[in-house]
């Protein structure tokens, strides 16, 4: 097979360098949104397609072959080392995760046991050692943060308001604290478990995290993330940091050790670099403007764009995932404008 030269855009861009365009890749670049994805999904449960390699590499490869992006995302998901600690966890269609055993006391953290990857989910790094093989492109290994783990832990499934999740961390401070330390644990072995069998930058979803205050944030949250990238730190790849609808935590981020912040579209990038966060941005176009007219995607897109690349050090995303309702053509065609608006002439 013949190897084209490897585009480390992505990776110069998050160490602030020089790059001969914005790089982009997109939050569920691979999903359902993606006939070919619908397709294999009919033969295998999330978590089935999950442990088998070969085809793990082939739906994290779909979207590096079929938009052309600058980056390819590891095909798993954030509940993906919580089932083996014995997390009863199902990817529902049209939900997301499901779970049968809630956590709601401490003997319920107790019994989480502790993720030892070689054993649990050697087959996440075999689809990494496969992927590193195959792109031409970065491979960003992920996971989820504690705070956004917790909450499908306790409320056991998605949820609109947290309330379940915040009562516990508010009465149960121990238990809490407890949970937090397993998961960070966690978060940090899996992490670098994925460094190590060859992921070339972490992306850490703090999906939900935007939920808590700021001074909530500082208190039960803050300590647990800086734990976790200083203990990434030394690995040396680039590290992301990422929530929705927290712009309000921005300055609690800039704090953190971390190369990358990304932005949700209700922040401004003007806005995050105007309260002094100088750290690289990753983001953070609207995905529902993906319906919208072309002329409007693209003048979006521009602005956006515009905004970003007035300091070195950005990356083009959405503000959130794609979703099942997005036409591959528009998000093919977007890919292609941010390049060629964005190439250096
Ligand atoms: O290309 C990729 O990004 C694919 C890999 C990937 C990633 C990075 C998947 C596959 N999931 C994730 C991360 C993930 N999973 C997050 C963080 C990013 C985000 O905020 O979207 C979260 C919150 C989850 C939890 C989850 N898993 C949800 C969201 C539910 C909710 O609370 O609203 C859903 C729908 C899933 C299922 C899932 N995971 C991945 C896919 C492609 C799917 C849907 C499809 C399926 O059933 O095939």
């Amino acid at each position: 097979m013949s190897r084209q030269s490897f585009n480390d855009t992505f990776l110069r861009a998050c160490r602030k360098e020089p790059t001969d365009y914005v790089p982009v890749w997109y939050m569920r670049q691979a999903g359902r949104y993606q006939p070919e994805y619908r397709k294999i999904r009919e033969q295998y449960s999330f978590f089935e397609l999950n442990a088998n390699p070969e085809v793990c590499a082939e739906v994290t490869r779909l979207p590096v072959e079929q938009l052309g992006v600058d980056a390819a995302i590891l095909f798993a998901d954030i509940m993906t080392p919580l089932q083996p600690i014995g997390v009863d966890v199902d990817i529902e269609s049209g939900i997301g995760p499901v779970i049968a055993n809630p956590v709601r006391s401490i003997g319920d953290v107790e019994r989480l046991g502790e993720l030892d990857p070689e054993t649990h989910v050697p087959y996440i790094m075999e689809s990494i050692k496969i992927l590193r093989e195959q792109l031409s492109v970065p491979l960003i290994g992920f996971a989820g943060a504690p705070f956004t783990l917790a909450s499908y832990l306790i409320e056991g499934g998605p949820s609109k308001n947290y309330h379940r999740t915040k009562a516990f961390m508010y009465a149960e401070p121990k238990a809490w604290q407890a949970l937090m330390d397993k998961l960070a644990r966690l978060t940090v072995t899996y992490l670098n478990a994925q460094i190590d069998a060859g992921a070339q930058a972490i992306q850490v979803f703090d999906s939900w995290v935007g939920a808590l205050n700021a001074q909530d944030y500082r208190t039960y949250i803050a300590p647990v993330m800086q734990r976790i990238f200083t203990a990434l730190k030394p690995s040396g790849v680039p590290l992301i940091y990422f929530g929705v609808a927290a712009g309000h935590l921005l300055e609690e981020w800039n704090e953190l050790p971390v190369d990358v912040v990304g932005l949700d579209w209700r922040t401004t990038i003007s806005d995050a670099r105007a309260r002094e966060v100088d750290k690289v941005i990753q983001g953070n176009f609207d995905p529902s403007l993906l319906l919208a007219p072309w002329e409007m995607i693209e003048a979006r897109a521009k602005a956006i764009l515009d905004e970003g690349m007035a300091q070195p050090g950005y990356i083009f995303n959405l503000g959130h995932g794609l979703f099942p309702e997005v036409d591959v053509k528009t998000v093919q065609k977007l890919t292609s404008f941010v390049h060629n608006y964005t190439k250096k002439a």
